[in-house]
Protein backbone atom coordinates (compact mmCIF):
# COMPACT_ATOMS: atom_id res chain seq x y z
CA UNK A 1 0.00 0.00 0.00
CA UNK A 2 1.33 3.58 -0.43
CA UNK A 3 1.30 6.94 0.65
CA UNK A 4 0.25 9.29 -1.97
CA UNK A 5 1.83 12.58 -2.23
CA UNK A 6 0.60 13.31 -5.48
CA UNK A 7 -1.27 11.64 -8.10
CA UNK A 8 -0.76 13.15 -11.46
CA UNK A 9 -1.43 10.26 -13.82
CA UNK A 10 -4.39 11.61 -15.16
CA UNK A 11 -3.42 15.26 -14.79
CA UNK A 12 -2.00 17.29 -18.01
CA UNK A 13 1.36 19.12 -17.60
CA UNK A 14 -1.22 22.03 -17.82
CA UNK A 15 -2.70 21.15 -14.82
CA UNK A 16 -2.68 21.59 -10.99
CA UNK A 17 -0.97 19.73 -8.36
CA UNK A 18 -3.43 18.37 -5.48
CA UNK A 19 -3.97 21.79 -3.62
CA UNK A 20 -4.23 23.59 -6.56
CA UNK A 21 -6.37 26.52 -5.52
CA UNK A 22 -7.22 24.90 -2.59
CA UNK A 23 -9.18 22.05 -4.47
CA UNK A 24 -7.79 18.47 -4.71
CA UNK A 25 -6.31 17.56 -7.99
CA UNK A 26 -9.85 15.63 -8.70
CA UNK A 27 -11.93 18.77 -7.90
CA UNK A 28 -9.84 20.70 -10.65
CA UNK A 29 -9.39 17.46 -13.33
CA UNK A 30 -12.63 18.20 -14.98
CA UNK A 31 -11.86 21.94 -15.82
CA UNK A 32 -11.41 22.61 -19.67
CA UNK A 33 -8.07 23.10 -20.73
CA UNK A 34 -8.86 26.85 -21.40
CA UNK A 35 -9.57 27.22 -17.82
CA UNK A 36 -6.51 25.62 -16.73
CA UNK A 37 -4.55 27.90 -18.87
CA UNK A 38 -6.10 30.86 -17.35
CA UNK A 39 -5.19 30.17 -14.31
CA UNK A 40 -1.91 28.54 -14.62
CA UNK A 41 0.19 30.65 -13.60
CA UNK A 42 -2.07 33.31 -11.93
CA UNK A 43 -0.81 33.09 -8.40
CA UNK A 44 -4.25 33.36 -6.80
CA UNK A 45 -6.33 31.12 -8.70
CA UNK A 46 -3.72 28.53 -8.52
CA UNK A 47 -2.04 27.55 -4.98
CA UNK A 48 0.55 25.62 -7.52
CA UNK A 49 1.42 28.79 -9.23
CA UNK A 50 1.99 31.11 -6.14
CA UNK A 51 4.98 29.05 -5.58
CA UNK A 52 6.41 30.69 -8.33
CA UNK A 53 4.79 33.34 -10.02
CA UNK A 54 4.46 36.90 -8.53
CA UNK A 55 1.36 39.76 -8.43
CA UNK A 56 1.50 43.06 -8.51
CA UNK A 57 -1.14 45.80 -7.28
CA UNK A 58 -1.17 49.32 -8.14
CA UNK A 59 -3.00 51.76 -5.96
CA UNK A 60 -5.10 53.90 -8.67
CA UNK A 61 -8.53 53.99 -7.30
CA UNK A 62 -9.17 56.24 -4.29
CA UNK A 63 -12.57 56.62 -4.07
CA UNK A 64 -15.30 53.83 -2.41
CA UNK A 65 -19.05 54.02 -3.15
CA UNK A 66 -20.00 51.63 0.17
CA UNK A 67 -19.42 51.54 3.75
CA UNK A 68 -18.19 48.61 5.26
CA UNK A 69 -18.35 47.87 9.41
CA UNK A 70 -14.38 46.67 9.17
CA UNK A 71 -13.13 49.16 6.99
CA UNK A 72 -12.06 53.20 7.63
CA UNK A 73 -11.77 54.83 4.45
CA UNK A 74 -7.90 56.60 5.82
CA UNK A 75 -6.66 53.24 4.75
CA UNK A 76 -6.58 50.72 1.77
CA UNK A 77 -9.66 48.62 0.84
CA UNK A 78 -10.33 45.94 3.57
CA UNK A 79 -11.49 43.63 1.16
CA UNK A 80 -8.64 42.63 -0.37
CA UNK A 81 -6.03 44.31 1.94
CA UNK A 82 -5.08 43.65 5.67
CA UNK A 83 -6.40 46.75 7.29
CA UNK A 84 -4.67 49.37 8.65
CA UNK A 85 -2.54 50.17 5.88
CA UNK A 86 -1.62 52.94 3.49
CA UNK A 87 -0.71 53.07 0.00
CA UNK A 88 1.02 55.27 -2.21
CA UNK A 89 -1.55 56.36 -4.74
CA UNK A 90 -0.50 56.95 -8.43
CA UNK A 91 -2.17 58.29 -11.55
CA UNK A 92 -2.57 55.93 -14.55
CA UNK A 93 0.49 56.80 -16.07
CA UNK A 94 2.82 56.89 -12.64
CA UNK A 95 0.76 52.93 -12.81
CA UNK A 96 1.97 52.07 -16.23
CA UNK A 97 5.84 53.05 -15.63
CA UNK A 98 5.92 51.19 -12.46
CA UNK A 99 4.46 48.14 -13.83
CA UNK A 100 6.66 47.87 -16.73
CA UNK A 101 9.89 48.53 -14.13
CA UNK A 102 8.59 45.91 -11.88
CA UNK A 103 7.68 43.43 -14.70
CA UNK A 104 11.28 43.65 -16.05
CA UNK A 105 13.03 43.54 -13.00
CA UNK A 106 10.76 40.84 -10.90
CA UNK A 107 10.39 38.19 -14.03
CA UNK A 108 8.32 36.12 -12.38
CA UNK A 109 5.38 38.67 -11.91
CA UNK A 110 2.19 37.36 -14.80
CA UNK A 111 -0.66 39.30 -12.93
CA UNK A 112 -0.99 43.02 -12.77
CA UNK A 113 -4.52 43.80 -9.92
CA UNK A 114 -6.23 47.01 -9.25
CA UNK A 115 -7.33 46.63 -5.67
CA UNK A 116 -8.19 50.05 -4.66
CA UNK A 117 -6.89 51.49 -2.31
CA UNK A 118 -10.99 52.00 -3.07
CA UNK A 119 -12.97 50.50 -4.73
CA UNK A 120 -11.57 50.27 -8.58
CA UNK A 121 -14.93 50.56 -10.41
CA UNK A 122 -15.98 53.37 -8.00
CA UNK A 123 -12.98 55.63 -9.88
CA UNK A 124 -13.63 53.97 -13.22
CA UNK A 125 -11.96 56.29 -15.66
CA UNK A 126 -8.56 55.66 -13.33
CA UNK A 127 -8.74 51.73 -13.35
CA UNK A 128 -9.69 51.72 -17.11
CA UNK A 129 -7.18 54.36 -18.15
CA UNK A 130 -4.23 51.96 -16.29
CA UNK A 131 -5.99 48.76 -18.17
CA UNK A 132 -5.97 50.52 -21.56
CA UNK A 133 -2.13 51.11 -21.42
CA UNK A 134 -1.13 47.79 -20.05
CA UNK A 135 -3.11 46.26 -22.49
CA UNK A 136 -0.89 47.93 -25.11
CA UNK A 137 2.11 48.13 -23.78
CA UNK A 138 2.60 45.16 -21.79
CA UNK A 139 0.41 42.55 -23.61
CA UNK A 140 2.10 39.70 -21.56
CA UNK A 141 0.63 40.74 -18.24
CA UNK A 142 -2.95 39.31 -17.10
CA UNK A 143 -4.83 41.97 -16.00
CA UNK A 144 -7.25 41.30 -12.86
CA UNK A 145 -9.54 43.66 -10.82
CA UNK A 146 -11.36 43.02 -7.11
CA UNK A 147 -14.53 45.06 -6.56
CA UNK A 148 -17.13 45.05 -4.06
CA UNK A 149 -20.00 44.24 -6.48
CA UNK A 150 -22.12 47.86 -6.60
CA UNK A 151 -21.06 49.57 -9.84
CA UNK A 152 -19.86 46.23 -11.62
CA UNK A 153 -23.62 45.55 -13.97
CA UNK A 154 -23.10 49.13 -14.83
CA UNK A 155 -19.09 48.69 -15.87
CA UNK A 156 -19.21 45.20 -17.33
CA UNK A 157 -18.60 46.19 -20.92
CA UNK A 158 -16.20 48.93 -20.10
CA UNK A 159 -14.45 46.35 -18.30
CA UNK A 160 -14.22 43.29 -20.69
CA UNK A 161 -12.66 45.76 -23.24
CA UNK A 162 -9.54 45.96 -21.93
CA UNK A 163 -9.08 42.14 -21.94
CA UNK A 164 -9.54 41.04 -18.30
CA UNK A 165 -9.92 37.43 -17.53
CA UNK A 166 -10.27 37.13 -13.60
CA UNK A 167 -12.87 39.43 -11.10
CA UNK A 168 -12.96 38.78 -7.44
CA UNK A 169 -16.04 40.31 -6.13
CA UNK A 170 -16.35 40.96 -2.33
CA UNK A 171 -19.39 39.26 -1.33
CA UNK A 172 -20.19 38.89 2.59
CA UNK A 173 -24.43 37.75 1.95
CA UNK A 174 -26.61 36.97 -0.05
CA UNK A 175 -29.37 38.15 2.55
CA UNK A 176 -30.19 41.75 3.50
CA UNK A 177 -30.53 41.97 6.89
CA UNK A 178 -27.05 40.05 7.51
CA UNK A 179 -25.81 42.93 4.84
CA UNK A 180 -27.14 45.59 7.11
CA UNK A 181 -25.14 44.53 10.11
CA UNK A 182 -21.99 44.71 7.60
CA UNK A 183 -22.89 47.58 5.67
CA UNK A 184 -24.17 50.94 7.24
CA UNK A 185 -25.03 52.31 4.11
CA UNK A 186 -24.11 52.32 0.17
CA UNK A 187 -23.57 55.32 -2.24
CA UNK A 188 -26.59 54.78 -5.39
CA UNK A 189 -28.11 56.81 -7.63
CA UNK A 190 -26.29 60.23 -6.22
CA UNK A 191 -28.02 59.32 -2.86
CA UNK A 192 -26.75 57.73 0.71
CA UNK A 193 -28.84 54.65 1.26
CA UNK A 194 -29.13 53.01 4.74
CA UNK A 195 -29.44 49.83 6.53
CA UNK A 196 -31.63 46.65 4.97
CA UNK A 197 -32.77 48.50 1.71
CA UNK A 198 -29.48 49.76 1.33
CA UNK A 199 -27.50 46.01 1.69
CA UNK A 200 -30.68 45.12 -0.71
CA UNK A 201 -29.19 47.16 -4.03
CA UNK A 202 -25.79 46.11 -2.88
CA UNK A 203 -26.64 42.06 -3.14
CA UNK A 204 -28.80 42.56 -5.94
CA UNK A 205 -25.79 44.49 -7.72
CA UNK A 206 -23.26 41.61 -6.89
CA UNK A 207 -25.51 38.65 -7.83
CA UNK A 208 -26.20 40.15 -11.36
CA UNK A 209 -22.21 41.21 -11.69
CA UNK A 210 -21.55 37.75 -11.02
CA UNK A 211 -24.37 35.85 -13.58
CA UNK A 212 -23.00 38.53 -16.12
CA UNK A 213 -19.34 37.97 -16.12
CA UNK A 214 -19.39 34.03 -15.72
CA UNK A 215 -22.15 34.84 -18.94
CA UNK A 216 -18.66 36.12 -20.32
CA UNK A 217 -16.32 33.35 -19.63
CA UNK A 218 -14.53 35.59 -17.15
CA UNK A 219 -13.43 33.35 -14.26
CA UNK A 220 -14.83 35.08 -11.10
CA UNK A 221 -13.14 34.57 -7.72
CA UNK A 222 -15.26 35.62 -4.51
CA UNK A 223 -14.06 36.94 -1.33
CA UNK A 224 -15.85 36.72 1.86
CA UNK A 225 -14.81 38.32 5.24
CA UNK A 226 -15.44 35.67 7.96
CA UNK A 227 -17.04 37.58 10.73
CA UNK A 228 -18.20 35.64 13.63
CA UNK A 229 -21.52 36.01 14.73
CA UNK A 230 -22.65 37.86 11.99
CA UNK A 231 -22.22 35.76 8.53
CA UNK A 232 -20.22 32.41 9.62
CA UNK A 233 -22.76 30.17 9.13
CA UNK A 234 -24.66 32.35 6.18
CA UNK A 235 -21.49 32.12 4.10
CA UNK A 236 -21.77 28.14 3.82
CA UNK A 237 -25.58 29.47 2.01
CA UNK A 238 -23.49 32.18 -0.14
CA UNK A 239 -20.51 29.40 -1.14
CA UNK A 240 -23.31 27.11 -2.54
CA UNK A 241 -25.06 30.25 -4.24
CA UNK A 242 -21.90 31.83 -6.35
CA UNK A 243 -20.87 28.37 -6.94
CA UNK A 244 -24.43 27.66 -8.46
CA UNK A 245 -23.79 30.81 -10.44
CA UNK A 246 -20.69 29.41 -11.85
CA UNK A 247 -18.14 31.32 -9.53
CA UNK A 248 -14.85 29.35 -10.02
CA UNK A 249 -12.74 29.81 -6.79
CA UNK A 250 -14.29 31.39 -2.79
CA UNK A 251 -11.96 33.10 -0.96
CA UNK A 252 -13.19 33.43 2.65
CA UNK A 253 -11.03 35.56 4.61
CA UNK A 254 -11.05 36.01 8.29
CA UNK A 255 -11.80 39.76 10.06
CA UNK A 256 -8.77 41.26 11.08
CA UNK A 257 -10.58 44.16 13.68
CA UNK A 258 -8.46 45.83 16.00
CA UNK A 259 -9.65 48.84 17.79
CA UNK A 260 -6.51 51.31 17.07
CA UNK A 261 -7.54 50.73 13.24
CA UNK A 262 -10.71 53.09 13.87
CA UNK A 263 -13.32 50.97 12.25
CA UNK A 264 -16.67 49.99 13.66
CA UNK A 265 -16.10 46.68 14.35
CA UNK A 266 -12.34 47.36 15.89
CA UNK A 267 -14.00 49.72 18.02
CA UNK A 268 -16.93 47.96 19.46
CA UNK A 269 -14.42 44.78 20.13
CA UNK A 270 -16.04 42.70 17.66
CA UNK A 271 -13.24 39.68 17.32
CA UNK A 272 -12.36 37.50 13.95
CA UNK A 273 -12.00 33.74 13.62
CA UNK A 274 -9.70 31.52 15.19
CA UNK A 275 -7.67 29.69 12.74
CA UNK A 276 -9.85 26.46 13.48
CA UNK A 277 -13.30 28.69 12.88
CA UNK A 278 -11.76 29.48 9.78
CA UNK A 279 -10.58 26.40 8.34
CA UNK A 280 -13.73 24.21 9.74
CA UNK A 281 -15.84 26.73 7.66
CA UNK A 282 -13.34 26.98 4.28
CA UNK A 283 -14.01 22.92 4.62
CA UNK A 284 -17.32 23.28 5.25
CA UNK A 285 -17.75 25.14 1.76
CA UNK A 286 -14.78 22.85 -0.17
CA UNK A 287 -17.59 20.23 -0.89
CA UNK A 288 -19.33 22.83 -3.36
CA UNK A 289 -16.73 25.15 -3.84
CA UNK A 290 -12.69 25.14 -5.45
CA UNK A 291 -11.56 27.06 -2.25
CA UNK A 292 -8.41 29.48 -2.23
CA UNK A 293 -6.42 29.30 1.44
CA UNK A 294 -3.12 30.84 0.28
CA UNK A 295 -4.68 34.37 0.35
CA UNK A 296 -2.38 36.72 1.84
CA UNK A 297 -4.65 39.97 2.45
CA UNK A 298 -2.44 41.94 0.45
CA UNK A 299 -1.53 45.26 0.35
CA UNK A 300 -3.43 47.85 -2.19
CA UNK A 301 0.23 48.50 -3.56
CA UNK A 302 1.87 45.12 -3.00
CA UNK A 303 4.68 43.84 -5.10
CA UNK A 304 6.65 40.42 -5.50
CA UNK A 305 5.53 36.78 -4.36
CA UNK A 306 2.57 36.77 -2.59
CA UNK A 307 4.51 35.77 0.83
CA UNK A 308 6.85 38.87 0.62
CA UNK A 309 6.64 42.57 -0.52
CA UNK A 310 9.07 43.94 -2.23
CA UNK A 311 7.01 47.71 -2.44
CA UNK A 312 9.88 50.01 -1.15
CA UNK A 313 12.13 48.72 -3.73
CA UNK A 314 9.57 50.46 -6.36
CA UNK A 315 8.20 53.59 -4.39
CA UNK A 316 8.12 56.67 -6.62
CA UNK A 317 10.37 58.64 -5.98
CA UNK A 318 12.82 55.30 -6.72
CA UNK A 319 11.40 54.59 -10.35
CA UNK A 320 11.83 57.78 -11.35
CA UNK A 321 15.18 57.38 -12.83
CA UNK A 322 14.91 54.02 -14.02
CA UNK A 323 14.53 53.20 -17.41
CA UNK A 324 13.43 50.06 -19.18
CA UNK A 325 13.74 48.29 -22.44
CA UNK A 326 10.41 46.14 -22.06
CA UNK A 327 11.11 44.82 -25.35
CA UNK A 328 13.94 43.06 -23.94
CA UNK A 329 12.53 42.58 -20.96
CA UNK A 330 9.83 40.63 -22.50
CA UNK A 331 11.93 38.01 -23.89
CA UNK A 332 14.13 37.67 -20.62
CA UNK A 333 10.56 37.17 -18.51
CA UNK A 334 9.66 34.31 -21.75
CA UNK A 335 12.71 32.82 -21.30
CA UNK A 336 12.75 32.83 -17.21
CA UNK A 337 8.48 31.69 -17.72
CA UNK A 338 10.01 28.60 -19.93
CA UNK A 339 12.37 27.52 -17.49
CA UNK A 340 9.68 27.80 -14.32
CA UNK A 341 7.21 25.49 -16.62
CA UNK A 342 10.12 23.26 -16.93
CA UNK A 343 10.65 23.02 -13.10
CA UNK A 344 6.70 22.61 -12.87
CA UNK A 345 6.76 19.99 -15.34
CA UNK A 346 9.74 18.13 -13.84
CA UNK A 347 8.48 18.26 -9.83
CA UNK A 348 4.53 17.10 -11.53
CA UNK A 349 5.36 14.10 -13.92
CA UNK A 350 3.91 11.05 -13.27
CA UNK A 351 5.98 8.54 -10.72
CA UNK A 352 8.04 11.93 -9.59
CA UNK A 353 6.88 11.72 -5.91
CA UNK A 354 5.57 8.73 -3.57
CA UNK A 355 6.83 7.48 -0.82
CA UNK A 356 6.33 3.90 -0.12
CA UNK A 357 5.13 2.08 3.71
CA UNK A 358 5.18 -1.19 4.06
CA UNK A 359 1.53 -2.19 4.44
CA UNK A 360 1.65 -3.59 7.70
CA UNK A 361 2.98 0.18 8.83
CA UNK A 362 -0.09 2.09 7.40
CA UNK A 363 -2.64 1.17 9.93
CA UNK A 364 -5.93 2.14 9.09
CA UNK A 365 -6.63 4.19 12.43
CA UNK A 366 -3.43 6.52 11.69
CA UNK A 367 -4.64 10.14 12.65
CA UNK A 368 -4.07 13.29 10.35
CA UNK A 369 -1.11 15.56 11.69
CA UNK A 370 -0.63 18.99 11.08
CA UNK A 371 2.60 20.10 9.83
CA UNK A 372 4.03 23.33 9.59
CA UNK A 373 6.76 24.48 6.89
CA UNK A 374 8.50 27.43 6.53
CA UNK A 375 9.58 28.93 2.33
CA UNK A 376 10.28 31.70 0.41
CA UNK A 377 8.72 30.14 -2.58
CA UNK A 378 9.49 27.33 -5.75
CA UNK A 379 7.39 24.82 -2.89
CA UNK A 380 10.25 24.12 -1.66
CA UNK A 381 11.85 23.51 2.47
CA UNK A 382 14.43 26.70 1.77
CA UNK A 383 13.43 29.36 4.69
CA UNK A 384 15.52 29.38 8.26
CA UNK A 385 13.26 29.35 10.62
CA UNK A 386 14.16 32.17 11.98
CA UNK A 387 13.44 34.31 9.20
CA UNK A 388 9.91 33.19 8.46
CA UNK A 389 6.80 35.64 8.48
CA UNK A 390 4.50 33.17 8.34
CA UNK A 391 3.76 29.01 8.09
CA UNK A 392 2.85 27.61 5.71
CA UNK A 393 0.36 24.56 7.01
CA UNK A 394 -0.73 20.91 5.62
CA UNK A 395 -2.75 18.38 6.77
CA UNK A 396 -0.90 14.91 6.63
CA UNK A 397 -2.51 11.73 6.68
CA UNK A 398 -2.28 8.12 5.29
CA UNK A 399 -3.70 8.93 1.83
CA UNK A 400 -3.08 12.56 1.39
CA UNK A 401 -1.04 15.69 1.92
CA UNK A 402 -3.19 18.79 1.64
CA UNK A 403 -2.34 22.49 1.87
CA UNK A 404 -4.78 23.68 4.31
CA UNK A 405 -3.99 27.40 5.43
CA UNK A 406 -0.91 29.97 6.57
CA UNK A 407 -0.32 31.23 9.61
CA UNK A 408 1.01 34.73 9.88
CA UNK A 409 3.92 35.65 12.74
CA UNK A 410 6.69 38.69 13.39
CA UNK A 411 9.56 37.41 12.17
CA UNK A 412 11.37 36.25 15.23
CA UNK A 413 15.06 36.12 14.05
CA UNK A 414 16.55 39.69 12.79
CA UNK A 415 20.02 38.61 12.10
CA UNK A 416 23.21 36.35 13.84
CA UNK A 417 23.86 38.71 16.77
CA UNK A 418 19.67 38.48 18.07
CA UNK A 419 18.44 34.79 16.82
CA UNK A 420 17.70 32.68 19.42
CA UNK A 421 17.34 35.52 22.58
CA UNK A 422 14.00 36.97 22.15
CA UNK A 423 12.22 34.11 24.20
CA UNK A 424 8.72 36.28 24.19
CA UNK A 425 8.74 36.51 20.52
CA UNK A 426 9.61 32.50 20.67
CA UNK A 427 6.81 31.69 22.52
CA UNK A 428 4.36 33.43 20.54
CA UNK A 429 5.53 31.41 18.12
CA UNK A 430 5.09 28.79 19.79
CA UNK A 431 1.07 29.73 20.56
CA UNK A 432 0.75 30.36 16.03
CA UNK A 433 1.86 26.70 15.78
CA UNK A 434 -0.30 25.06 18.27
CA UNK A 435 -2.22 22.21 16.94
CA UNK A 436 1.29 21.23 14.96
CA UNK A 437 3.14 18.03 15.39
CA UNK A 438 6.30 18.89 13.27
CA UNK A 439 7.53 22.22 11.40
CA UNK A 440 9.71 21.72 8.56
CA UNK A 441 12.08 24.43 7.76
CA UNK A 442 16.01 24.96 5.81
CA UNK A 443 17.75 25.21 9.19
CA UNK A 444 17.32 26.39 12.92
CA UNK A 445 18.91 27.14 16.18
CA UNK A 446 19.39 25.23 19.31
CA UNK A 447 17.36 28.10 21.44
CA UNK A 448 14.13 27.97 19.05
CA UNK A 449 14.58 23.91 19.00
CA UNK A 450 14.39 23.11 22.17
CA UNK A 451 11.52 25.65 22.86
CA UNK A 452 9.91 24.03 20.09
CA UNK A 453 10.47 20.42 21.23
CA UNK A 454 9.41 21.16 24.62
CA UNK A 455 5.91 22.47 23.47
CA UNK A 456 5.92 19.18 21.84
CA UNK A 457 6.55 20.40 18.30
CA UNK A 458 9.07 18.67 16.47
CA UNK A 459 11.73 20.90 14.25
CA UNK A 460 12.91 19.30 11.03
CA UNK A 461 15.86 20.43 9.34
CA UNK A 462 16.66 17.08 7.81
CA UNK A 463 14.06 17.88 4.50
CA UNK A 464 15.74 21.45 3.21
CA UNK A 465 16.03 22.17 -0.16
CA UNK A 466 13.11 19.36 -0.98
CA UNK A 467 9.45 19.32 -2.49
CA UNK A 468 7.17 20.40 0.50
CA UNK A 469 4.66 18.11 0.00
CA UNK A 470 7.32 15.14 -0.87
CA UNK A 471 9.21 16.17 2.59
CA UNK A 472 5.73 15.98 4.95
CA UNK A 473 5.09 12.68 3.66
CA UNK A 474 8.17 10.99 4.00
CA UNK A 475 7.97 13.04 7.67
CA UNK A 476 4.52 11.46 7.94
CA UNK A 477 5.81 7.72 7.28
CA UNK A 478 8.63 8.42 9.66
CA UNK A 479 6.21 9.01 12.19
CA UNK A 480 3.94 5.98 11.41
CA UNK A 481 6.83 3.29 11.11
CA UNK A 482 7.80 5.26 14.70
CA UNK A 483 4.23 4.16 15.86
CA UNK A 484 3.54 7.94 17.39
CA UNK A 485 -0.05 8.21 14.84
CA UNK A 486 -2.01 5.12 16.47
CA UNK A 487 -4.55 7.44 18.26
CA UNK A 488 -7.74 8.06 16.93
CA UNK A 489 -8.05 12.01 16.77
CA UNK A 490 -5.56 14.92 16.27
CA UNK A 491 -5.64 17.90 18.13
CA UNK A 492 -6.40 21.15 16.37
CA UNK A 493 -5.89 24.55 17.84
CA UNK A 494 -7.84 27.23 19.02
CA UNK A 495 -5.78 30.37 18.96
CA UNK A 496 -6.87 33.96 17.08
FE1 LIG B 1 -4.55 41.00 -6.83
FE2 LIG B 1 -6.67 39.86 -6.02
FE3 LIG B 1 -6.09 39.77 -8.56
FE4 LIG B 1 -4.71 38.37 -6.83
S1 LIG B 1 -4.50 39.55 -4.85
S2 LIG B 1 -6.58 41.57 -7.43
S3 LIG B 1 -6.85 38.08 -7.32
S4 LIG B 1 -3.88 39.69 -8.40
FE5 LIG B 1 -4.64 37.28 -4.14
FE6 LIG B 1 -3.77 39.13 -2.53
FE7 LIG B 1 -5.52 37.41 -1.64
FE8 LIG B 1 -6.21 39.19 -3.41
S5 LIG B 1 -3.48 36.94 -2.30
S6 LIG B 1 -5.51 39.62 -1.37
S7 LIG B 1 -6.70 37.02 -3.46
FE1 LIG C 1 -13.57 50.02 2.50
FE2 LIG C 1 -13.33 48.36 0.43
FE3 LIG C 1 -15.58 48.34 1.92
FE4 LIG C 1 -15.02 50.41 0.30
S1 LIG C 1 -15.42 48.27 -0.32
S2 LIG C 1 -15.71 50.52 2.41
S3 LIG C 1 -12.78 50.57 0.47
S4 LIG C 1 -13.50 47.74 2.60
Amino acid sequence: MELTVRDNSNATTEGCSSSACGGSQDQLSHLPEEIRKKIHNHPCYSEEAHHYYARMHVAVAPACNIQCHYCNRKYDCANESRPGVVSELLTPEQAVKKTIIVAAKIPQMTVLGVAGPGDPLASPARTFATFQALTEKAPDIKLCVSTNGLALPQQIDELLKHNIDHVTITINCIDPDIGAKIYPWIFWNNRRIKGRKGAKILIEQQQKGLEMLVDRGVLVKVNSVLIPGVNDEHLKEVSKVVKGKGAFLHNVMPLIAEAEHGTFYGVMGQRGPTHTELQTLQDACAGDMNMMRHCRQCRADAVGMLGEDRGDEFTLDKIENMDIDYEAAIKKRAAIHQAIEEKRRLKNQPGTTMVTLDSSVLKKESRPVLVAVTSSGGGIINQHFGHAKEFLIYEASATDVRFIGLRKVEQYCYGIDSCGEDETALDKMVRILEGCEAVLCAKIGMGPWSVLEEAGIQPNGEHAMEPIEDAIAAVYAEMLEQGLLDNAVTETCETA
